[in-house]
Formats: C-alpha cells, sequence, structure tokens
C-alpha cells in the first residue's frame, strides 16, 4: 500500500478527515506517521479546512507504534507526528473506536480533542513489550490525568474503557458510535472557533496539584517491586512520569527519548516481543487454509463436574457458551454445581468479578443428567477420572448419542488420543484440549491431534480455545502431549538434586531469583503432592525400570501431602500458607540418600538452573524432532502460559539462546556421560549447536499430517 493509500484525506463541509487505512490494526508502520503529516500539512494550508479529524479505518483506531520495526535499525525521524499536531493551527479532532493504545494514543493526546465510541479501550501497553512510551504519553498523560492516574495507567500497561478513559479526562465525549466519522465531522465543526486551541502540553494544573505528593513515585517502585523483579521497563516508566512533574515539556521529552531508547534493544524487550509474536504464531497450522469451513459451536456439553469439568464448564460460561454439564450421579452432579457456586461467588467477594457478571454467567451452566440432553451440543469435552477404561465407555457412550458432525474433545492430560478416538466411530472429529489446572485461570490450551483428528477438529478446537480467552497450541499425541512432556525432565531432576544434597529451599530460592512467582517445590505443595505419587506408581507398576523417587513418595506416605495437609515439602502454619523449610524433611532427606547410597554435595545456583532448564531444553528437542509440535516458539509460549516461566525472559528456548545452542548441547553431552541415558542429547539439538543456530527458530520439519 502507498502512503496515499495508507493514509486517506478528504474534506467534508470544511473539515478534514484523515483516516489511517493500515489494517490489520493501523499500526504506524512505515508510511503511516509520513501520511499523517502530509494530512496535516494539506489541511493547515486549505483555507477552507475549519478543523480536522484523525481516524482510523476497519476495526480500530491506530494500535500504535508497529512492533515488528523494533530493534531493526531505522533513522530517526526528521518530525514525528505528535510535534505536527502540536503545532496545528486548527483544532483536530481524534474520534477513536476499538483500540487507540501506544503510539496511537499518543498521536490523540496530542490532538485538541479526544471523541469515542462506548467500545474503544485506550492504554499504553508499551512496558508489556519491554519499552516505555516513545510518543510523548508519559509527559502528556499525567498532565491530562495527573500523575498519579498516568504512573498507573503506564507502568501496569493495562487497557482503559472509554468511560473510565472519560471519567479520568482522556476523552472529551462518548458518542453514540453509529456513524463515528459523522459524529465526529459534527464535533469537529462545534469546536472549530474554539481558541486558545487546548494542547495538552499547556495543561500544568493537574502536575501542580500532584506536586505535594512527593511520595508517589517512590510508593509505586515500592509496589510494584515484587512483579518488576529483574525488568527494567517498569521503572524508566515511573521515571518518565517523574521527570514530567519536574522538567519543561520539551525536556521531558528530551528524558522520555533517552530512556526509550536505553530499552528498545534490551534483553527483556526483546524477549517480550519474541512472547508477543510467539504467541500469534501458534494460531497457523499447516495446510489450515482461511477459507476452512469449521463447525460451528454454539453449545457445549462438559462431562465430569470434578475440578477441571468445573473449571472447563465456566470458561464456556464466562465467554457466553452455553454449557451442559453430565456426571455420573446426582450426588456428583449436585457436588460440582456448588463447587462451581462457590468458585464464583469467591471471584465476587475478591472483587475480581461483578455480582451481576456472575448472575449472567450462572444460568448459562445448566446440570443435565443423561446423554440424551446433550445430544444436540456442537461440542462435548469430557473431563472424566484419568483412566482409559473410564474414557473408552465415557466415548462410546457420546458416539451412540451426540449429534453427526459435533466434535468430542477429551482433557486427557496424557494419556493416548488414538486409543480413545478408537472407542468411537468417528475418530475425525476427535480430538485433545488439555486444560491446566485450575482451567477457569490457567491460559494454556493444548489441542492434542491424534492421528485420526481431521483438520477442522482442530482448527474448531483451537478457535474454542480462544473464545473462551486460552491461548490454543498444538500439541501432538505422545505421552504427556508436548507441555508435560517437556517439563518432566525439569521435575526428575529437580528429585534427584534434592537426593543428592541441594535442599528443596535452595531450588526453589534459584528458580523465584530466576523469575518464577513460586518456586517448584512450593507449586507442588500447592498441587498436592499425592498427584504425581500417584503418577509414579502407575509408570513403575508399569515399567520396571522406571527410576522411583523415595523422598517424595515417603513424605506422601508420611501423610505429608502439601498444604492441604498442613505439610509436605514445606511446613505450612494453620493461619496461612507461607511455607517454611521444615528439619524433618532434612531428616527425611539425609536418611533416604544415606540409604540409597548418594553422597550429598553442595551446589552452585547456576547448576541448579541449567539442570532444571537444560533437561527441558533437550527434551523440547525430542519433541521437535518427532514433529509433535509445530515449532520450538509453540513450546515456549507452553512455558509462558502453563509453567509461569517468567515472561520477560522470552521462553525455554528463547532463554537457552542467550545461554547459546552450543553451550547448551556441551552441557548436556557432559551430565550425559556423567549421569547416563536420561541426559542422552538429542540429534537436533546436537545438529543445532553444530551449526551454531537458533533453538527458538526450529520448526518441526516432520509436521505429522493434519
Ligand atoms: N505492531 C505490529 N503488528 C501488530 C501490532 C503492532 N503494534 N498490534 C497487532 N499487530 C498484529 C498482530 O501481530 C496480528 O498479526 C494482528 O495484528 C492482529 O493482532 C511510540 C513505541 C491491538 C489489542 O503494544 O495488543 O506504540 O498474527 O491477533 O486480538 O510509544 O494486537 O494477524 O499476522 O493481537 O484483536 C504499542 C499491541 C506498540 C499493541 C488487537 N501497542 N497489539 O488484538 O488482534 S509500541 C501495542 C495488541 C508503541 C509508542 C510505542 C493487539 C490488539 P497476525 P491480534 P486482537
Amino acid at each position: 500500500m502507498s502512503e496515499q493509500t495508507r493514509v486517506r484525506f478528504e474534506v467534508v463541509d470544511g473539515i478534514g478527515v484523515i483516516t489511517v487505512d493500515n489494517p490489520p490494526v493501523n499500526a504506524l508502520g512505515p508510511g503511516v506517521p509520513e501520511g499523517i503529516m502530509a494530512a496535516l500539512e494539506r489541511g493547515e494550508a486549505d483555507s477552507g479546512v475549519k478543523a480536522m479529524v484523525l481516524m482510523g479505518a476497519g476495526r480500530s483506531f491506530i494500535a500504535g507504534a508497529d512492533i515488528r520495526q523494533f530493534g531493526k535499525p531505522r533513522p530517526a525521524p526528521a518530525r514525528r507526528t505528535y510535534d505536527v499536531l502540536d503545532q496545528a493551527g486548527k483544532p483536530i479532532v481524534a474520534a477513536i473506536h476499538g483500540y487507540a493504545l501506544g503510539g496511537g494514543l499518543e498521536n490523540a493526546l496530542a490532538c485538541h480533542y479526544r471523541i469515542a465510541v462506548p467500545s474503544a479501550k485506550v492504554g499504553l501497553p508499551e512496558v508489556n513489550i519491554g519499552i516505555i512510551p516513545g510518543g510523548g504519553g508519559t509527559q502528556r498523560l499525567p498532565r491530562l490525568i495527573g500523575p498519579k492516574a498516568a504512573v498507573e495507567m503506564i507502568v501496569s500497561g493495562r487497557h482503559v474503557s472509554a468511560a473510565e478513559a472519560k471519567t479520568l479526562g482522556i476523552i472529551d465525549e462518548i458518542v453514540a458510535g453509529k456513524d463515528l466519522r459523522a459524529e465526529a465531522i459534527a464535533y469537529a465543526r462545534r469546536v472549530a472557533d474554539r481558541r486558545p486551541l487546548p494542547r495538552v502540553r499547556d495543561m500544568t494544573h493537574k502536575l501542580a496539584a500532584a506536586a505535594s505528593d512527593a511520595g508517589l513515585f517512590e510508593t509505586v517502585r515500592k509496589s510494584i517491586a515484587r512483579k518488576a523483579r529483574n525488568q527494567k521497563a517498569p521503572y524508566h516508566c515511573i521515571a518518565a512520569v517523574e521527570a514530567a512533574t519536574r522538567e519543561p515539556f520539551e525536556q521531558g521529552i528530551q528524558t522520555e527519548r533517552r530512556l526509550f531508547s536505553e530499552l528498545e534493544n534490551s534483553d527483556e524487550a526483546r524477549a517480550l516481543r519474541y512472547a508477543f509474536f510467539a504467541e500469534r504464531e501458534v494460531t497457523r497450522i499447516p495446510g489450515l487454509s482461511k477459507d476452512l469451513v469449521l463447525p460451528e459451536i454454539k453449545s457445549a456439553a462438559v462431562i465430569g463436574a470434578g475440578t477441571m469439568g468445573g473449571g472447563i464448564a465456566m470458561c464456556c460460561a464466562d465467554f457466553g457458551i452455553p454449557v451442559k454439564v453430565l456426571e455420573a450421579s446426582p450426588e456428583a452432579l449436585a457436588k460440582g454445581m456448588q463447587r462451581i457456586r462457590d468458585n464464583y461467588a469467591i471471584s465476587v467477594k475478591r472483587g475480581s468479578l461483578e455480582q451481576a457478571e456472575m448472575e449472567q454467567r450462572l444460568p448459562r451452566i445448566q446440570p443435565v443428567d443423561s446423554y440424551q440432553a446433550i445430544a444436540e451440543c456442537d461440542v462435548v469435552i469430557e473431563a472424566v477420572f484419568e483412566e482409559m477404561a473410564v474414557k473408552k465407555e465415557v466415548f462410546a457412550k457420546l458416539d451412540a448419542v451426540i449429534k453427526p458432525g459435533a466434535i468430542l474433545l477429551t482433557n486427557s492430560s496424557a494419556l493416548d488420543i488414538d486409543a480413545i478416538a478408537r472407542a468411537t466411530r468417528r475418530a475425525p472429529q476427535v480430538a485433545g484440549a488439555h486444560f491446566f489446572s485450575p482451567a477457569n485461570v490457567m491460559k494454556l490450551l493444548e489441542v492434542v491431534v491424534g492421528e485420526q483428528s481431521a483438520i477442522e477438529t482442530v482448527a474448531a478446537a483451537m478457535k474454542l480455545g480462544r473464545a473462551i480467552g486460552k491461548i490454543s497450541v498444538y500439541a501432538g499425541n505422545c505421552d504427556g502431549f508436548v507441555a508435560n512432556r517437556s517439563r518432566a525432565p525439569f521435575n526428575t531432576e529437580m528429585n534427584l538434586m534434592v537426593e543428592e544434597g541441594a535442599s528443596p529451599e535452595a531450588i526453589d530460592q534459584v528458580m523465584v531469583d530466576f523469575g518464577y512467582p513460586m518456586g517448584p517445590f512450593a507449586v507442588s505443595d500447592l498441587a498436592g503432592l499425592d498427584i504425581s505419587y500417584a503418577s509414579r506408581k502407575r509408570r513403575a507398576a508399569a515399567d520396571p525400570g522406571y527410576r522411583k523417587l523415595p523422598i517424595p513418595d515417603r513424605l506422601v506416605e508420611l501423610g505429608r501431602k502439601g498444604q492441604k495437609t498442613g505439610a509436605g515439602w514445606y511446613r505450612y502454619d494453620p493461619s496461612d500458607r507461607t511455607p517454611h523449610p521444615d528439619p524433618e524433611v532434612q531428616r527425611i532427606i539425609r536418611e533416604t540418600a544415606l540409604a540409597m547410597g548418594i553422597e550429598q554435595r553442595a551446589f552452585a545456583g547456576d547448576e541448579i538452573l541449567r539442570r532444571l532448564l537444560f533437561s527441558s531444553v533437550n527434551e523440547a528437542c525430542k519433541i521437535l524432532e518427532e514433529g509433535k509440535a509445530l515449532r520450538a516458539s509453540d513450546i515456549d509460549v507452553m512455558w509462558l502460559h502453563g509453567f509461569g516461566f517468567p515472561r520477560y525472559r522470552g521462553g525455554l528456548m528463547f532463554w537457552a539462546d542467550r545461554v547459546g545452542s552450543r553451550a547448551v548441547c556441551d552441557q548436556v553431552e557432559a551430565w550425559y556421560q556423567r549421569y547416563g541415558a536420561r541426559w542422552q542429547p538429542s540429534s537436533l539439538l546436537r545438529d543445532v549447536a553444530r551449526r551454531g543456530g537458533d533453538l527458538r527458530e526450529i520448526k518441526s520439519a516432520s509436521i505429522q499430517a493434519i
């Protein structure tokens, strides 16, 4: 698209209308700022133009700078739209629908007036990609809404509704939105003769009013300390807004530009940009053409009202999909429905859900007592006990009753999708939809593809995931699928290092310092040690060569099942959930290791970190080698949204590239020599290391035909 087509200019009854048309979100990509400035100059020069409107075509105003351009060499622009808007001699009205984010909102702030439709959202989300607003937002927003509200918006990066933006003072008027263009032109005509022009840069009264709040910025710094651990951008946001309260506008702009330039190519910004695009790449499934007709999903059923089933039903109800819930007995169904009501009530009590919203969602969840009652549902998600025989029985019943064309999904976390599909006569309509607990909170959804799963089924399941607020990621059918399989070696190494002398609290501290919200042993106590205990017993029974883990086994056998029993790897006081190291656990570790003939030794933090993460990097390479994942960045998305991997490190494979594929491979080779088979290097890892490639760029050559 040429500069002219990306930005159109037309005069309507004396009003110059500037329309940005750069699909899909009107990002300020190459040619767009130039087009806006050219249009502004035309309007300024035209004596027939009394005022102007800036708006976006398509579904949005302007979603910000083109993130794809960051990290690439680019000449500093001679002029910026914000400055041209500032120097305008005629009123300019920003007319917002969809999103005005980042540079989009910054352009609107440099206009004289801002109107929006009720559904519009505004924000300065730059911190989410490791930078700060670089178009004057840190200087104009505090002038418009005050430093306190501005620093909160900029440090959080959150989207603000039109209504809240009006209350804050960002938006001057909310318009009906039936014909935003016409309403914007009428608004521009009403303000055409108003002088002086209200330039945000000249508004200082809210800055002056805040001058007495000396502790504001220190308070904000303290409030973000835990969440902003190891990161720079949040603190640079605060510094830039603080500069607005202390420096004249132009100097503040220079400060903002300096702080921005310190971040654009930081590890944190590169990692966060990578995560942003990786989360969008997961939607690309080879062989999935845009015009593929997918089965429409307007109604759902969930089989099983346990913790997972109830959570899955809530996901559907939360996003407006009516869902029927079926259980094996009336008692189990009643218990499941009560758990759902309790979960909603807790959210309302915490203030994260309005009472009225809960009252809208609950009726969408309908308990039923027969398979016939769900016969017409478009999708069924099975979430019964993790036992193959039980699943096969459920799928056979579903196959006999559910209407043709409906898709049947299993929430199994590891069982063979193909075996489940064979219990039906409609294997092409069967796939896995592996939710992560708690299902109504965790965003990751693994869509597990069976050998017979039709592409339409896979695509419909992925689309359903996105429709209920999940990040749907393709996973091949293998033991543990992709996320849990790639995580399994991490779990093994954390337990073996305890046998070798690293304490649970030392390992947890390393991972919290790395950026995890909780250490893996504290997470195990939260989830319950008995769950993995049962899984280990099943594997040991099936595989005589299975390497048992006597220490966690001993803990469970002593009744130490984690937080729910007041003790697990840690001790817990009844009053709170803080994990306390327990000498009793240390004794159990020492005794068990002695009995196993394992000599305990000290561990350096870096060895702990690399033992855990390199083992998973190696497994991820094996998964890709087998074609069970489409790309390494998909696995990174799983680690971000399934395991709490720190987002500002990009993901498991992105982080490994910081170490370097050769260094990772050399270390895996060394541990292979020392520890044997479980560290056998993936041949793909060796190949990438040999050519000095990047692990995050791996795409599975043998993508399974789907
Ligand atoms: N730059 C480039 N591409 C973008 C983009 C952007 N800012 N925003 C979205 N896309 C692409 C995205 O990759 C996807 O591409 C398609 O648009 C649809 O996006 C100077 C420096 C606006 C809320 O951080 O939050 O301004 O996969 O799937 O779910 O101070 O996109 O189709 O090929 O997300 O409807 C600040 C980032 C930039 C906003 C829409 N702005 N975008 O969500 O669609 S920095 C942002 C979003 C900046 C200034 C600074 C969301 C959205 P593809 P999507 P959506």
